[in-house]
């Protein structure tokens, strides 16, 4: 039945809705046919009468469209003043419906002015059609097909609709899921990063989103789903990558970080831990400045557990005496940082209060 009625909507695009209606319900006319009263069930549905009659209510399959399935006819050639699309929402397995939401990427094709059998207005990738007051009405029962017409002022070069929610139920409430990769984690030279994102869902991936620090850098609405990033000095430093995916229903799933570090005209230098208790000193001894010989592991630990940090000391002191009390202060910090016993940190310190008012330290 359905296809004679899509059949029908194509003999009859150009005529006046309602009577497009009556020639696909084998309606006289809606006002006429049906109660003036739209919370009284309607014995008559759309398609198949006989069917809504002996069907027992149908319950809502979990199958991501409720048990309904939307089809796409759409004609390539010019059709008087644009061209005509078609969607079909047959009713496969699904409740009776008297609410119905369809979301159809129309391939960045536009729709003139309104829809037949149904309202449609336009979202983000594409057009949200809903029931019209027909639906509401008569209700689309098991076995029964609803066409619904619109016209572009473009050409279509691909139709994709999904069924997003019967009688209110959102029918997939499934998240996609998202692994995203990067072609390199440490860049050392201008040129382009891919990042990469698998991303599936249990009815459609519509678009994966790129960001770099939680801000969008792009958008990818077909598979495989790629980004490339310009890679320059002025991304130098570390940054976190993730991509988020997006359903046909709105659902979304943020990727694990993928962190990359970047240091384009940086130079590197680094030695090798093998404990974490390792990594812990050389985080304090090696995130800091020294002033060349007097902060290396030779010279303070000439002798292996015994610390001598009096050449930073010593250091700071010929600062200050060149009055370059900024450089004076820094070092005798690290100095203080560095020293292990009391008396040490007494001693840097007496030096220091000196410094901070510009003052030299010498020995008496
Ligand atoms: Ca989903």
């Amino acid at each position: 039945m359905s296809d004679r009625m899509s059949t029908n909507l194509r003999l009859v695009g150009s005529v006046g809705p309602w009577l497009l209606a009556g020639a696909v319900f084998g309606l006289s006319g809606c006002s006429t046919d049906v109660s003036d009263d739209p919370s009284e069930e309607q014995s008559e549905s759309v398609g198949s009468t006989e069917e809504a009659l002996t069907s027992a209510p149908a319950s809502m399959p979990n199958d991501g469209s409720c048990g309904f399935k939307v089809t796409s006819n759409y004609l390539s050639r010019r059709s008087g003043t644009g061209y005509l699309g078609e969607l079909s929402l047959k009713n496969v397995s699904g409740p009776k419906a008297k609410s119905f939401e369809i979301f159809a990427d129309l391939g960045g094709a536009g729709i003139r002015r309104r829809c037949l059998l149904a309202d449609c207005t336009a979202v983000d990738g594409g057009y949200s059609f809903t029931e019209p007051l027909l639906v509401k009405l008569l209700g689309i029962s098991q076995g029964a097909t609803l066409p619904i017409l619109y016209g572009s002022p473009d050409p279509y070069s691909s139709v994709t609709p999904y069924v997003i929610s019967i009688n209110g139920t959102k029918c997939d409430p499934v998240p996609p899921q998202i692994t995203l990769t990067a072609s390199s984690t440490l860049v050392t030279a201008s040129g382009s990063l891919r990042l990469s994102a698998a991303a599936s869902d249990n009815v459609a991936v519509r678009k994966v989103v790129f960001k770099r620090d939680g801000v969008d850098i792009g958008v990818d609405t077909t598979a495989p789903f790629t980004l490339d990033v310009a890679a320059d000095a002025t991304l130098n430093g570390r940054k976190a990558y993730t991509a988020v995916a997006y359903d046909p229903s709105g659902n979304s799933t943020t990727s694990a970080p993928v962190r990359v570090l970047t240091g384009i005209g940086n130079k590197f230098f680094g030695t090798a831990a093998d404990t974490t208790a390792d990594y812990s000193q050389l985080l304090t001894y090696f995130n800091q400045l020294t002033p060349g010989n007097a902060g290396k592991w030779g010279s303070v630990e000439a002798t292996r557990n015994v610390m001598d940090w009096s050449k930073l000391d010593t250091a700071a002191a010929a600062f200050a005496e060149c009055g370059d009390f900024d450089r004076a202060i820094l070092w005798s910090k690290a100095a203080l940082a560095a020293a292990r016993t009391d008396a040490d940190r007494s001693e840097v310190k007496s030096s220091l209060v000196l410094y901070e008012i510009g003052q030299p330290a010498r020995v008496p």
